[in-house]
C-alpha cells in the first residue's frame, strides 16, 4: 500500500518511522511518502493560510498550495491509478473499524492533514470530482477538536496498517479485535494476565488456570459482556437479539439487564435523586 501525507509539519509523521507502521515500511509492506505543502509555496513568507471571506476568528488554509500539492502526488502514480483522499476534519463522518477494514484493501491513500481552521472548500471540492482521485473521504476521530489533522493521520494509519497482511504477527489477533466488522457483537475486551501468578497479591482468576477451554471461553465472554454493560451500555441495546446465546442472556439478566419484546436488551433503570 501506498500513503501519502500533504502537511506545513512533516516532522509530526515521525512516528511512521516506528513500532508496527515503522516495520511494516522497512518490510517494504507500506511505501509513506510525507510531502511539506510549504515546498508549493511561492512568496518569500511561504504562506499557507490567509483570512476567511465573511469573517470571523481563526485563518483558512489557502487553495493555491495544496492544489500544486495534490497535482504533482496525483501525477506520481503509476497509469490508471487513483488514490483514495483522506481530509482529517472534526467536521468529518466517524472513522471506525469498519471504514479501517474498507481503506486497508485499497492500493493508494492520500492524507491532507490541515492547521487552523481548516482547507478552503474549494479544493475538496475540485478532488471530489476529479477523474484521477477514486473518492475523497472527510474525517474525524471522534466528537472533541485538535489542533490539527496530523495526529488523526497517525490514529488512522495505525488502524490501517495493523490490517494489512503481514503487517501483524498472526491473522487471529484482528479476528477477535473488540469492533471488528462482521463481529456478531461488538463487545469490548475483558482484562488479560500473564505471569507471574502472583504479583504484589493479587493472584490470577482460577479458570485461566485450569486448562478447560470451554469454560475459558465462557468467562471471558462474560468478562466481555460485563464491562461492556457497565462502560458502553449502547453497544449492548444495539447488539441483535441472535447474537446473544442463552448464557449471554443469563449474564446480562444477572446484571440487571432485561430483554424487550423483540429479544434486545435494556439496561436497569437508573435510581434518580429527590
Ligand atoms: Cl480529523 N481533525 C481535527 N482537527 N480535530 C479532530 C479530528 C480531526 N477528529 C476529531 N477532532
Amino acid at each position: 500500500m501506498r500513503l501519502d501525507v500533504v502537511t506545513i509539519f512533516p516532522e509530526y509523521l515521525e512516528p511512521l518511522n516506528v513500532s508496527l507502521v515503522g516495520k511494516a515500511r522497512a518490510r517494504g509492506l507500506l511505501d509513506v511518502r510525507v510531502h511539506d505543502l510549504r515546498h508549493w509555496t511561492h512568496d518569500r513568507h511561504h504562506t499557507v493560510d490567509d483570512t476567511p471571506y465573511g469573517g470571523g476568528p481563526g485563518m483558512v488554509m489557502k487553495p493555491e498550495p495544496w492544489g500544486e500539492a495534490l497535482d504533482t502526488v496525483l501525477a506520481s502514480g503509476a497509469p490508471g491509478h487513483t488514490p483514495r483522499i483522506l481530509v482529517p476534519t472534526p467536521s468529518g463522518s466517524p472513522f471506525t473499524q469498519e471504514l479501517a477494514e474498507e481503506l486497508a484493501a485499497a492500493p493508494w491513500l492520500v492524507f491532507t492533514p490541515a492547521r487552523y481552521e481548516g482547507i478552503d472548500r474549494r479544493v475538496i471540492d475540485e478532488y471530489a470530482h476529479r477523474p484521477d482521485v477514486a473518492a475523497v473521504h472527510e474525517i474525524s476521530i471522534g466528537d472533541y477538536v485538535l489542533a490539527g489533522g496530523e495526529a488523526p493521520v497517525l490514529v488512522m494509519v495505525e488502524a490501517i496498517a495493523r490490517l494489512l497482511p503481514g503487517v501483524l504477527g498472526n491473522a487471529a489477533s484482528h479476528r477477535d479485535d473488540s469492533f471488528a466488522p462482521g463481529a456478531m457483537a461488538n463487545l469490548l475486551e475483558g482484562p488479560v494476565y500473564t505471569k507471574p501468578p502472583e504479583w504484589r497479591g493479587q493472584g490470577i482468576p482460577e479458570v485461566l488456570l485450569s486448562g478447560h477451554h470451554g469454560n475459558i471461553a465462557r468467562w471471558r465472554r462474560d468478562q466481555a459482556l460485563t464491562r461492556t454493560a457497565a462502560l458502553r451500555p449502547e453497544l449492548i441495546e444495539t447488539t441483535p437479539p441472535d447474537a446473544l446465546d442463552k448464557h449471554d442472556r443469563a449474564t446480562l439478566e444477572h446484571l440487571g439487564w432485561r430483554a424487550g419484546a423483540d429479544g434486545r436488551f435494556w439496561p436497569p433503570e437508573q435510581d434518580v435523586e429527590e
